[in-house]
């Protein structure tokens, strides 16, 4: 099972990962991110996001989330999903099309294309959209990485094409609205789905086992 947080800047996910933590501790759990889910993604992230010496163009910047991404597969996600182990991932593929397509403007259907090739077939199961109004999700931020010092106007960009991209995938997408909802609510409704969808796949997988000729009616 592969399950994404996406959403806007201080919409909370990194709050979640590290609740999610807790439940890991017990569980085949792998949990980890995008940008910077390997020692080269690290190294990726650090120029993304924080080294304002450099400023990579919009088509330069969407090239190394990739190379971020088709490392991150390769090394760590593929060989964990091999071992069974519940992958969930601090942003994916939803974040490029969002911020490279929606907010910066370069194509979509390319970015997706671009996606497809890297992930090499391999989408998430379920992902959670962390929704929040812009404004406080912004008003949140302590301190801005090159990508949230972009402003308010692309963050509502950000917001309305998370949206948009849930609602053409709404059985892959489950959106939070987190707006009026604390830190450990918000947990809750994100542990209550993963037990769900684990419990539904456990027995789909059973049924497929013990009754093999069911398995088109499931
Ligand atoms: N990016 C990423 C791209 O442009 N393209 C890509 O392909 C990919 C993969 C990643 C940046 O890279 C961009 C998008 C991002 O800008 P990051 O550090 O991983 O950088 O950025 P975020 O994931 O946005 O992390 P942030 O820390 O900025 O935001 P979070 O994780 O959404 O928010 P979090 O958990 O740090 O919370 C922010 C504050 O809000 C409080 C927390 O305590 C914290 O103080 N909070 C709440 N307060 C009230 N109610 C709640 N429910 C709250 N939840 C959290």
């Amino acid at each position: 099972m592969f399950i994404t947080l996406e959403g806007p800047d201080g919409a909370g996910k990194t709050t979640q990962i590290n609740l999610l933590a807790s439940i890991a501790k017990n569980e085949n759990y792998l949990l980890t991110r995008n940008p910077g889910g390997t020692e080269f993604g690290l190294k990726l992230r650090e120029i993304l996001l924080n080294d304002n010496s450099v400023s990579p163009s919009a088509i330069a910047e969407l090239m190394l989330y990739m190379s971020d991404r088709a490392q991150h597969i390769e090394t760590v996600i593929k060989p964990a999903l091999a071992k069974n182990q519940i992958v969930i991932c601090d942003r994916f593929i939803d974040s490029t099309v969002v911020y490279q397509g929606y907010a910066r403007g370069l194509n979509i259907d390319f970015i997706k294309g671009l996606n497809d090739f890297v992930c090499q077939g391999l989408k998430p199961d379920l992902t959670f959209l962390l929704d929040i109004d812009a404004n406080i999700g912004f008003g949140r931020l302590k301190s801005k990485d090159k990508i949230e010092a972009e402003g308010l106007d692309f963050q509502k960009k950000v917001r309305a094409g998370f949206l948009e991209l849930a609602s053409q995938e709404p059985n892959r997408f489950e959106i939070i609205d987190t707006n009026a909802l604390n830190e450990l609510q918000v947990h809750e409704k994100i542990k209550n789905k993963i037990m769900t969808y684990a419990k539904t796949l456990s027995f789909q997988q059973l049924t497929r086992k013990t009754f093999p000729k069911c398995e088109q009616s499931l």
